[in-house]
């Protein structure tokens, strides 16, 4: 199995924490989307990442992705069996991947860290102070009358849990952490979750991909034992995405 992707990209994240949950072996070529070749374009029409390819299938979209590996590999789920609770975490996981993405990942991460690096100008100054000041509160609130206060949302950790976590490491990434005196369930699910093995194994990539140049990234990422694939679809210029947020 391939994934395509970057460590950074919390949809990636969340693919890579379920592999490893199913104990599934992949292998990735790391790229940023932006610098996505025509291949790229041709596997992922909205040159979006995660890409999976498993034999001749290709998926996109990180939820697709998730749903046909729990059914393609039923061992340990990713989803709980009760079907009151299956619908929640369903709505969960969609929850983040359009609310939490949309505050953390378009509102501030993207503004902060990747308009100056892959853009060289700077994020919309507007949009971080009304996340910040806003949507970000007001989605803590909801969290906080959602999770546990110990343990995960169904039992052991599953689909739901990680794809929450996995934009919280984002936000952290760019200089949000929610405040565990106004927000502990979620600041204490939060810390819980991307402790867990799922997570930290997939942690000292992320620095390397984070702290490494573009042009010895590879390299570096080879030599902390990333399984990389031998070719990649990365370009050296930047491209817009299809869709502009
Ligand atoms: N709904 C998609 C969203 C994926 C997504 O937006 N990925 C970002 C990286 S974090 C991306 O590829 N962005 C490229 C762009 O905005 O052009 C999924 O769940 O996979």
């Amino acid at each position: 199995m391939r994934i395509i992707g970057s460590y950074v990209s919390p949809y990636v994240r969340k693919v890579l924490a379920c592999l490893a949950l199913k104990g599934l072996a992949y292998e990735i070529d790391p790229i940023t989307p932006f610098y996505g070749d025509e291949r790229f374009e041709r596997l992922s029409p909205l040159r979006r990442i995660p890409i999976l390819i498993d034999g001749d299938l290709v998926l996109t979209d990180s939820s697709v992705i998730c749903f046909y590996l729990d059914e393609a590999y039923p061992g340990a789920p990713l989803l709980p069996a009760d079907l009151r609770d299956r619908a929640r975490a369903r709505w969960l996981e969609e929850y983040a991947d359009t609310r939490l993405g949309d505050i953390f990942i378009w509102g501030l991460f993207y503004q902060r860290i990747v308009h100056p690096i892959v853009w060289g100008e700077p994020g919309d100054q507007a949009r971080i102070e009304r996340t910040l000041a806003e949507d970000a509160p007001r989605e803590m609130d909801y969290l906080e009358s959602q999770l546990p206060g110990d343990g995960f949302l169904f039992g052991g950790i599953g689909l739901a849990d990680i794809a929450i976590a996995s934009f919280f490491r984002n936000a952290a990434y760019a200089g949000f952490e929610p405040d565990s005196e106004r927000w502990p369930r979620t600041a204490g699910f939060v810390a819980r979750t991307l402790a867990h093995p799922l997570f930290a194994g997939l942690l000292p990539f992320e620095d390397v991909q984070r702290g490494a140049s573009p042009s010895g990234r590879r390299q570096a990422l080879l030599d902390a034992g990333a399984p990389l694939t031998a070719e990649t679809l990365a370009t050296r210029q930047p491209r817009r995405g299809v869709m502009r947020l």
